[in-house]
């Protein structure tokens, strides 16, 4: 196996523009032209309508991590700008938008909606710019579920006392919500969207590697014409998501992100009264059965642990595949690792592109080092890395037993840890033996069989013979160190309700 720097695995994962040894066809180069955005070189936060500068008048830059290079500087928020963010909602909710019919509400969300949509593929090239991931699936998956997000909410708005909470269900006030940068359109969504259609007001804290598109969606809320201070969003570094959920004016605090932070955030919460939802991290177990369609279960492996480089909460990380199948599966994998395209995000044929930041680029070959020092067998299809930017091959480890810390800890990374088992209970007992809980795969032909885990796996989600689908009426989320509450569907909405 091989153990050179990641930038030295050779093999034929393909960079934009090569031919393929064995096909003797190449793909030509698709890049989808970074024109469609206008990046500013400095943003502000947006605060009562408005975009300004912090307080302090400090910046940081965001940088595409696929070329190492600043796309541009954002206003660092502190404790201040908070302050004010916080004042503006509060002012918005009791003067405007908790006194709105729903009806009234629902027109906005719908504009907020349909403005998405047009301006799609701006949001697409500047999410993928910012974060790293390919154009085809911030373009097909990130984009068009957050504006699905936004007409689905928009529909609830007016219906709210049909929504099977009482005759008469109250928001909450004002909501402090802080996301991280894996998803950082749809995660805003998925948080703006049901405290809006509930009637709260909304203080949004990005993830500081991923600004920019909370930053779109902002002025989206502008031309939107939606009431100034109904949507704010401060961004900064994590002590700028500490001073909001610690604020005293927040009635709300909706957090996305580690398991880690998630506890602060709780001590932090605990005894002051306000509303908690968690979404935390995940370690989950993708399980194929000897009966499941080989073909469809590797392509549901791949996008399980591959979509997204693996910077996914429900990531598909741990392949619990029946030992009988164990090597067909296997090689099939392999194969298919094999014809993968890594390299530049905003090209339309790319399938794996750059890793966030290099503080994740560190983690992920903290934690592979670990996996290979332990006993694990580590593999990665030939794969020659781009020079700059932040990047890391397709990895798969096998030979992996429980106590690894690579079948432990969450790797938020393009690396599959594959263990086996020979019996559905095996199989149950291994998935489980986790702290986290939020999501789980089943491949396998028996509707029967499929049932009986779904009872028994302890995850929020349970995909049966497919992975990471997400609908905005269907409720997310996880328990134990996967944190609580749900988001979407009518669950998500009860979130945002004083019920
Ligand atoms: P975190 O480091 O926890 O950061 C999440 C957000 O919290 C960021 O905006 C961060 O700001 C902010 N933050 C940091 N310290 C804080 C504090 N003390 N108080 C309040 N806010 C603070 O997570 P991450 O690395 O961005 O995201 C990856 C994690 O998110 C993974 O564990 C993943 O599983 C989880 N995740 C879960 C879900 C669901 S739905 N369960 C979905 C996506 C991601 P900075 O960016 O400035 O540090």
């Amino acid at each position: 196996m091989d153990s050179g720097s990641d930038a030295e695995r050779t093999g034929t994962v393909l960079m934009q523009g090569q031919v393929t040894g064995q096909a003797g066809w190449d793909y030509a180069p698709a890049p989808e032209a970074a024109s469609s955005v206008t990046l500013a070189s400095e943003y502000g936060l947006f605060i009562n309508g408005e975009f300004g500068p912090a307080a302090s008048g400090r910046l940081f830059p965001t940088v595409n991590p696929a070329t190492e290079e600043p796309l541009a500087q954002v206003a660092e928020a502190g404790e201040e700008d908070v302050d004010r963010a916080v004042a503006a909602a509060r002012a918005a909710y009791a003067g405007v938008w908790s006194r709105m019919p729903g009806t009234e509400r629902a027109v906005y969300l719908y504009r907020i909606a349909r403005l998405l949509q047009e301006r799609s593929r701006e949001f697409a090239v500047l999410e993928s710019l910012d974060n790293g991931k390919p154009i085809r699936e911030s373009r097909d998956v990130d984009v068009p579920l957050a504006a699905a997000h936004f007409f689905y909410h928009a529909g609830w708005a007016d219906k709210l006392e049909h929504a099977g909470f009482g005759p008469s269900p109250r928001p909450l006030g004002v909501a402090g919500q802080v996301i991280p940068w894996n998803f950082p359109l749809l995660m805003a969504a998925w948080k703006v969207a049901p405290a809006l259609a509930a009637g709260n007001t909304c203080v949004l804290k990005p993830a500081e590697t991923t600004p920019l598109t909370a930053l779109l969606l902002a002025e989206v809320c502008q031309q939107a014409g939606l009431p100034p201070g109904v949507l704010n969003v401060t961004t900064g570094a994590g002590s700028a998501g500490a001073a909001l959920v610690s604020h005293p004016g927040v009635d709300k605090v909706a957090f996305t992100g580690s398991t880690e932070v998630g506890k602060e955030i709780q001590r932090a919460v605990a005894g002051t009264g306000k509303r908690l939802t968690l979404e935390l991290g995940g370690k989950a177990a993708n399980i194929v059965f000897d009966d499941a369609p080989v073909e469809a279960a590797v392509e549901g492996i791949v996008n399980g642990i591959f979509f997204n480089q693996g910077h996914v909460c429900c990531a598909g990380s741990r392949l619990l595949v029946q030992e009988s199948v164990a090597d067909a599966v296997l090689g099939r994998l392999r194969d298919r690792l094999a014809v993968l395209r890594l390299g530049d995000p905003l090209d339309k044929n790319t399938d794996i592109g750059a890793i966030n930041s290099r503080q994740q680029l560190d983690k992920i070959r903290e934690l592979s080092d670990a996996g290979e020092a332990e006993g694990a067998e580590r593999w990665s299809p030939p794969c020659r890395l781009p020079d700059r930017g932040f990047w890391f091959p397709p990895t798969v480890f096998t030979g992996v037993s429980q106590s690894h810390r690579i079948a432990r800890e969450e790797i938020f990374g393009p690396v599959l840890s594959v263990l086996t088992f020979r019996t559905p209970a095996e199989a149950v007992a291994k998935a489980n033996n986790t702290p986290y809980g939020l999501s789980a795969g089943v491949w396998t032909e028996k509707g029967s069989r499929i049932l009986w885990l779904a009872q028994r796996l302890r995850a929020g989600v349970v995909w049966a013979n497919t992975y990471n689908r997400f609908d905005p009426a269907s409720p997310f989320g996880g328990y134990r160190e996967s944190g609580f509450g749900r988001e979407g569907g009518r669950h998500g909405l009860g979130a945002y309700l004083d019920v």
